[in-house]
């Protein structure tokens, strides 16, 4: 039987398990990344594993999400990032340099390595034939140690493409047809696989906004194959030495398939507030708009800008709308300088943002009040703008710019015909922003520089044998780690400091909570389906750590969350039966005894109400590994323990 192109990556990078699909299999990792949002609590993390040099083949630094600077805090952050990059063997790319997935498919990535980040938009290196996953700080500090990172082995989902996109189509809307289809829990425990003749109609920037956004499905990652495009793009980028050609067998066999006909798809947007509630532009009608955000990782490589340019060129921006546009690397933004196109878009109206995440993560340019705003990014979750009544779409670049000059939703396909935009034969290439490591041998010259801003992070305890605790929290589906722990300007320079950040934890569903659980000392929280979606932030699980959480009863988890949980020693279960979520009430006393050894072997334990005076199963079916790490009370008592 012939293997899928994820499985052949896995099968060569497998260091434990065995390739059965739901089982866990532990891989070897070649390369990481970080942001600065994630990676100052996983490069702390990493100074206490002690290991004095990463292990990887290339880990790599980015500062791209908390660069404005509105105090001390981010800027030290950054200087930490810096200091612990120079002394460890990690590369740094500077503030400026663009946004981490942006700027290492364009420089680092490489087709058949696999790579983690501590953000869950790395499956962007997909569109160049890696596996590339989103994962916790803590997994991404284990893997630059040497250590193997754990995934349940996926399911495998293969998306067949066929035809080519109609003019002004965009692979945007190729995303967010497949969202349509799957929905936001739908590609979890999955990866998707992109085949067919379709697929060679389409960009590395084209391909790597479908797999970007991959991660909107909850899937552990998704790849396309490494094919002609892919030596093109490397070659423009000078790296053609890395390629290698790579897709499926022809007789691979997928768990799933789903095909999608590229010449019937039709400009779409995702309504607030999920990244699944997709209609087509022409369904929603021309509805006025207030604000239009052209950036972020999904869609800000050269070739999107170079069509909002065209789009832009001497038109004026509709009065009643604010354009910011903020490509996505020093590289796209040096590349629009030199051809002009910056300066079409500056004449149009447009405001001009660094090169970095920026509202994309509510860090700047919150909509007005009930504001309508147009979004290229990969998620319009309530509130992450910035703004709690702000309605946000998710559009292409051609919607978004077609609809800034317009003043409302416009199908950019009445703009007449499109030109052929290519991608150059070559790329402007200068990694002056990016700082190499000293060698080992020059390592202890160099200073660890901290800030005030800097905490410890909080430490979790061996497992008790008994939980006794009342439910601090109870909430619905879908909670998105914007809920357990909002960013924005004012929230993310809390990053490394998790007593502080956590005052916010769940501020958007209630404000009490924070005050709440810390008065309970230990508590549990009880929440609906697809529990913890979006972001990778662990600080999702350390907040509450902090704050005296001992498990989450859910109906179901998101993936990179239920790690990051476990990882922090906070006992992850599901309902048996989900009926039994309705006859909880938050206060109410849950009580768990013979903890330890339901965990150590069981797959379901029961939970007494003791307010209620009733008992219900619950699910906890984990590996060894993990259930040794909570028993330890989380991934670093366990390392220590094993060390
Ligand atoms: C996001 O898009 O939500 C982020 C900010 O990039 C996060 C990481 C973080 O919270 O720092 C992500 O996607 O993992
Ligand atoms: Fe940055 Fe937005 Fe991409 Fe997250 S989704 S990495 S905040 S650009």
């Amino acid at each position: 039987m012939g293997l899928t192109l994820a499985q052949k990556i896995l099968k060569e990078h497998l260091v434990s398990g065995e390739m059965v699909t739901g089982s866990e299999i532990g891989i070897k990792i070649d390369q990481t990344l970080t942001q600065d949002a994630t990676g100052t609590m996983a490069y702390l993390e990493f100074e206490a594993m002690g290991v004095p040099r990463v292990k990887t083949e290339k880990s790599v630094a980015y500062i791209d999400h908390n660069t404005l600077q509105n105090g001390f805090e981010n800027a030290d952050d950054h200087r930490f990032i810096g200091s612990v990059c120079k002394k460890h063997g990690i590369y740094f790319s500077r503030p400026g340099n663009g946004i981490c997935h942006q700027v290492h498919l364009e420089r680092f990535g490489v087709p058949g390595k696999t790579l983690i980040g501590s953000d869950s938009h790395t499956p962007t290196g997909g569109g160049i034939g890696m596996i590339a996953i989103g994962a916790g700080g803590m997994d991404v500090a284990v893997a630059m140690g040497g250590g193997t990172y754990y995934i349940t082995c996926p399911k495998i989902v293969k998306v067949e493409l066929t035809g080519k996109l109609s003019p002004w189509v965009s692979a945007k809307d190729v995303i967010l047809e497949v969202l349509r289809i799957m929905s936001v829990k739908g590609g979890v425990g999955k990866i998707i696989e992109y085949c067919g003749e379709g697929v060679k109609t389409l960009s590395v920037p084209e391909r790597a906004t479908i797999t970007n956004m991959g991660a909107e499905l909850g899937a552990t990652t998704s790849i396309f194959p490494s094919d002609d495009v892919t030596r093109e793009f490397l070659k423009a980028q000078g790296r053609e030495e890395v390629f290698v050609e790579l897709s499926a067998d022809a007789d691979a066999v997928y768990d799933e398939t789903i095909n999608i006909d590229l010449s019937q798809l039709k400009p779409a947007a995702a309504c607030p507030h999920s990244p699944d509630n997709v209609k087509s532009v022409e369904e929603i009608g021309s509805m006025k708009i207030d604000q239009v955000c052209i950036g972020s990782c999904t869609n800000s490589s050269l070739l999107d800008m170079l069509k909002v340019a065209y789009i832009l060129k001497d038109k004026t921006v509709h009065p009643d709308v604010s354009l910011s546009i903020a490509p996505g690397s020093k590289q796209v933004l040096n590349m629009l300088a030199k051809c002009g196109a910056l300066a079409d878009m500056i004449d149009a109206g447009a405001r001009i943002l660094e090169s970095a995440c920026g509202p994309c993560i509510g860090m700047g340019q919150s909509p007005n009040s009930a504001g309508i705003s147009l979004r290229t990014f990969n998620r319009n979750f309530e509130g992450r703008s910035g703004t709690k009544d702000g309605q946000i779409y998710l559009v292409s670049p051609e919607v978004a710019a077609a609809s800034a000059l317009a003043g409302v939703l416009t199908d950019p396909r009445t703009l007449g015909d499109m030109p052929k935009f290519e991608l150059p034969k070559v790329f402007d290439i200068n990694d002056n922003m990016v700082v190499p490591p000293v060698a080992e041998s020059e390592m202890d010259s160099v200073e660890v520089l901290r800030g005030p801003n800097i905490k410890p992070f909080p430490v979790s305890e061996a497992m008790a044998d008994e939980i006794d605790a009342k439910c601090s929290l109870k909430v619905g589906d879908n909670i998105t780690t914007d809920h357990i722990m909002p960013a924005g300007a004012k929230i993310l320079p809390l990053r490394s400091n998790i007593p502080k950040i956590s005052e916010y934890c769940f501020a958007v569903c209630d404000e009490k909570f924070h005050d709440r659980a810390l008065e309970l000392k230990k508590s549990i929280i009880v929440g609906g389906s697809n529990y913890g979606q979006g972001s990778s932030r662990e600080h999702a699980a350390l907040a509450p750590l902090y704050l005296g959480v001992k498990a989450v009863i859910v109906k179901s988890f998101a993936r990179i969350h239920m790690a990051n949980l476990i990882n922090a020693g906070i006992i992850p279960m599901t309902f048996v039966n989900e009926a039994d979520y309705d006859a909880i009430d938050q206060m109410d006393e849950l009580k768990i005894a013979n903890l330890k050894e339901a965990v150590a072997k069981d797959n379901e334990l029961i939970v007494k109400n003791v307010t209620k005076g009733t008992e219900f199963k619950v699910s906890i079916e984990l590996s060894q590994r993990q259930r040794d790490m909570l028993i330890a009370g989380g991934l670093l008592n366990y390392t220590k323990n094993n060390a």
